[in-house]
């Protein structure tokens, strides 16, 4: 008797220990494909800040004419070395022209002479640059050649952005003839064809976008 109850249970035993092992077997081992990670949306790259602008004061000069096809733009920067001009100017007749800071931000009248004379702090002799000395206004000649456009790029030590030699307020004059950098006090340049009036701050020019864009000499005196 006893020895069959233990057979009987060990028969169980194996049975169950089957059956144990088929559902082992059935089940299927499924691969999860994990799902594609999905890239979390970049975060939109940051703008490079713009680099700082040249913390030095600038001012932008449109320059007026009774002649429609004449046009030009004067940049003046204060660097380490000094106030750098840059002078740009088309639909003006090939050759040189004596180009100068006159010492009136007034271009109103229709010779400019409303400007007055060069802007001459110091009471120099006129010359041209790179002489000295000579007036702070003396820039000397463009030079406008076949087609119409001219350049200059100078630097000079006589201006500045505020103080007694302060660039401002002033009126950049294009003259008609050359300078002939002696004859005092105009250099004998002719008519004035071009004005400019220098206005602003000086400040530099980030927080006034519309520096330049203003056409000079609608002030009225
Ligand atoms: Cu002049």
């Amino acid at each position: 008797m006893e020895y069959r109850k233990v057979a009987l249970a060990l028969a169980a035993a194996l049975i169950l220990t089957g059956l144990v092992a088929c559902s082992k077997e059935e089940k299927t081992t499924e691969t999860v494909t994990a799902p594609a990670a999905t890239e979390a949306p970049a975060a939109p790259a940051a703008a490079p800040a713009p680099a700082p602008a040249a913390a030095g004061p600038s001012a932008d000069v449109t320059l007026q004419s009774h002649d429609p096809n004449l046009s030009g733009t004067v940049h003046f920067t204060q660097e380490a070395g000094g106030v750098h001009v840059v002078a740009d100017v088309k639909g003006v007749k090939p050759g040189q022209h004596g180009f100068h800071l006159h010492e009136k931000g007034d271009c109103s009248t229709p010779d400019y002479k409303s400007a007055g004379g060069h802007f001459n702090p110091a009471n120099s002799p006129h010359a041209c640059d790179p002489t000295n000395p000579r007036h702070a206004g003396d820039f000397g000649n463009i030079t406008v050649g076949a087609d119409g456009t001219g350049h200059l790029d100078i630097t000079t030590t006589g201006l500045s952005f505020d103080g007694p030699n302060s660039l401002i307020g002033k009126a950049v004059i294009l003259h008609s003839g050359v300078d002939d950098c002696k004859t005092q006090p105009t250099g004998n340049s002719g008519d004035r064809l071009a004005c400019g009036v220098v206005s602003g701050s000086g400040a530099p020019a980030a927080a006034s976008p519309a520096a330049g864009t203003e056409p000079m000499g609608t002030d009225h005196h």
